[in-house]
């Protein structure tokens, strides 16, 4: 609740320096980038590799990490799709991370953050995403729809994550794919088993990922077998001094 009350007032300060009007006109221009589903869909790793400097729970991962030593070689490592954090506060990214890796790539980049606002929606398009991920524990299912519908027609698609059953009926017509959390938001624990658990109660139109927690390439091969085409890891790459070597050698 304290994040979201804190990106609100970010929110505000950005809309001052640029209106949701002006932000919209802006993102009038942006040509459209490939299709984040499509690529798990087609592709044979599924790893989603994330760019995250820290985390609330372990502190600073990488405090240095540049985005130009990094994403061009989580793409030539063989991403399906790569993950940027843009929330300063908790994961010390921004929107120029999300900016300069899609300058420097074609592979579907995910925003991640605490999305609230529609406004952010247009800041995702604006700064080069093809996917935006809107967390069901902290949204309303109206909320969820608003933004799930507004995504879609700016031509992004939408990751919703879950960590518990009853969030399912945050699910609607305008989500392509289906994200379970392996990580408790609230407590940091993490436990691969949340995926095992709710793999079948999600409908199968829906791609599926499993994300957190995931450091070996057995586990993403179980996960595979049930159902997942998407493999959310970031610590387990970002903790080394070269992420992209390490997606690599963990894909090999
Ligand atoms: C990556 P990990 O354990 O591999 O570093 O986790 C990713 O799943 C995690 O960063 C994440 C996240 C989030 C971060 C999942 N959902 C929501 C911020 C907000």
């Amino acid at each position: 609740d304290k994040i979201i009350a804190n990106k609100k007032i970010e929110i505000s300060k950005h809309k001052e320096e640029i209106s949701l009007q002006e932000l919209e006109n802006k993102v009038k221009e942006v040509t459209q980038k490939f299709s984040f589903k499509e690529s798990l869909q087609k592709s044979s790793t599924g790893i989603i590799s994330e760019f995250k400097r820290r985390s609330p729970s372990k502190d600073w991962i990488f405090k240095e990490a540049k985005i130009e030593e990094v994403i061009p070689y989580y793409s030539k490592g063989g991403a399906s799709a790569i993950s940027v954090l843009t929330d300063f506060d908790f994961f010390g990214g921004n929107l120029n991370d999300l900016k300069e890796a899609s300058l420097l790539t074609n592979t579907p980049l995910l925003r991640k953050d605490f999305m609230v606002d529609e406004y952010q929606i247009y800041q995702a398009k604006l700064y080069g995403a093809s996917a935006i991920l809107l967390i069901a524990a902290a949204l309303t299912i109206e909320e969820t729809k608003n933004l799930a519908k507004k995504a879609k027609e700016l031509g992004l698609d939408v990751l919703l994550e879950i960590h518990n059953e009853q969030e399912l009926d945050h699910i609607n017509e305008y989500v392509d794919v289906v994200g379970v959390n392996n990580r408790n938001l609230k407590t940091f624990v993490t436990d691969v088993q949340v995926s095992f658990q709710l793999v079948e109660k999600i409908p199968n139109e829906f791609v599926k990922i499993s994300e957190s927690g995931i450091s070996s390439s057995q586990t993403v091969k179980e996960l595979q077998q049930v159902g997942y085409q998407g493999f959310l890891m970031g610590e387990n790459f970002m903790k080394t001094s070269n992420p992209g070597e390490a997606l690599e050698q963990f894909i090999k």
